[in-house]
């Protein structure tokens, strides 16, 4: 018997994709060639060769670089006025299996913005790990539970009154609740759009209508966009989880499917509260390599989603040689900490094997930090996944988040919780 191959793209897929966008690269042929920035060189050309200096004078030249030409900068850290109000306890919640906390944070003295988060833990004696994620259409739409606050906001988005309705209780129906808990595990949601509305105004909703005046008159081409607002938020439900007493803060394992894939490994970069990261189909802008240009590009994603990122990142339209960082090095800011890549069989948008050379490109920086990094030098096969303290898995199916990816997520957060690998 042959051992089995590597992943490769469906070529009916590919040829099928390609007709339809002839723009868009889906061929593997096509792919131009590339250099990619090395993590471990210094800027001043001096070579990383000591955990201290990755430390010290590396890791924050990259988080620079990527605040400075990706994302963009946040204002302020924890902000002065910010506060907890914990709204809902009940201790039999989910027909008794589990504890439910919906807790209120407040970013200012007024009511908004505010984010609102929603905590389920099972029933154990320990603090448990609990996985962070924040969602697309509102708490309520994660799980059935009449209990869960349907927290009003403008209507922006398709569908927006749908998704303050009763009926959008438990529509989606990505997360596997009751397994998540039966493995031991809390899990924490929010709305991303609590924290700024995914919505291009011009900045003036959410966080950026709140503190961007911190920047003064203009708005530098640096000002953090809507990742990196989302980001921040994180990092502020983070700031509740450290004092909630019930929760094993130390185990905070922060996960994100596709644009909240890109935030989770922002959020990650920055933020070493956070044990684990883990990016579900994240694509360009997230764990895929932007000089590779296969699916999704820097102009298509600027061009669509202009808020995304910093107004310094469309200077690399069509032009992503000159980019001083690609994402490999995102992924190394997230190292020594155990970080995990999926992506998906059909969704050659966010370029799987670009997803894959980009977590192998980071594991130099977990070698010299002591770790195993990745343990491939190929693509696995399909369903196949592979973990060292850096994971990945390519799963058959499409875009998104499946129980496969969770029940995957679980195993990994296992081994680095409770095997101390
Ligand atoms: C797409 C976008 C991707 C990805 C996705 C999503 O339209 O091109 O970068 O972020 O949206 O978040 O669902």
């Amino acid at each position: 018997m042959c051992a089995p191959t590597g992943w490769s793209a469906n070529p009916d897929l590919v040829r099928r994709l390609s007709e339809l966008r002839p723009g868009v690269i889906y061929d593997e042929t096509r792919v131009p060639s590339y250099i990619l920035p090395d993590p471990l060189v210094c800027l001043d050309g001096s070579r990383v060769d000591s955990p201290e200096k990755w430390r010290d004078k590396r890791r924050p030249e990259i988080l620079e670089l990527f605040r400075t030409y990706v994302y963009g900068r946040a204002p302020l850290d924890r902000p002065a006025d910010i506060a907890f109000e914990t709204f809902d306890y009940e201790e039999n919640a989910l027909n008794g299996r589990a504890i439910r906390k919906q807790v209120s944070i407040r970013l200012t003295k007024s009511d908004e913005p505010s984010i609102d988060l929603l905590i389920y833990l099972p029933k154990k004696p320990q603090p448990p790990p609990i996985f962070l994620m924040l969602n697309f259409w509102g708490n309520h739409t994660i799980n059935p539970d009449p209990h869960i606050r349907i927290k009003s906001r403008p209507v922006f988005m398709p569908r927006g009154e749908f998704f303050l309705s009763e009926e959008s209780r438990g529509w989606d129906r990505s997360t596997p609740l009751n397994k998540i808990l039966s493995r031991g595990y809390g899990f924490a949601t929010a709305c991303y759009n609590d924290i700024d509305p995914d919505f291009h105004d011009g900045f003036k909703n959410g966080v950026h209508g709140v503190f961007d005046r911190l920047f003064g008159e203009r708005r530098p081409p640096d000002a953090w966009g809507s990742i990196g607002a989302w980001a921040w938020g994180l990092s502020r439900i983070m700031d509740y989880l450290e004092i909630d007493g019930d929760i094993d803060s130390r185990h905070v394992i922060l996960l994100g499917v596709s644009r909240l894939g890109k935030t989770a490994l922002w959020a990650g970069a920055q933020d070493e509260r956070f044990f684990m990261v883990i990016s579900n189909t994240s694509g360009c802008g997230g764990a895929a390599l932007s000089r590779r240009r296969f699916g999704e590009t820097v102009k298509m994603i600027n061009d669509a989603f202009p808020h995304w990122f910093c107004e310094n990142f469309k200077k690399y339209n069509d032009n992503e040689d000159a980019l001083p960082v690609d994402q490999h090095m995102l992924i190394a800011l997230i190292a020594p900490r155990p970080v995990y890549i999926a992506s998906a069989d059909e969704d050659l948008w966010c370029d799987p094997r670009g997803e894959f050379l980009a977590a192998k490109a980071a594991d130099p920086v977990y070698k010299l930090l002591g770790t195993e990094g990745l343990p491939a030098d190929e693509m696995p096969p399909l369903n196949s996944p592979v973990m060292g303290r850096i994971g990945y898995h390519i799963r058959s199916g499409g875009h998104g988040i499946t129980e496969y990816d969770w029940e995957r997520y679980m195993d990994f957060a296992d081994k680095h919780i409770y095997s101390r690998a």
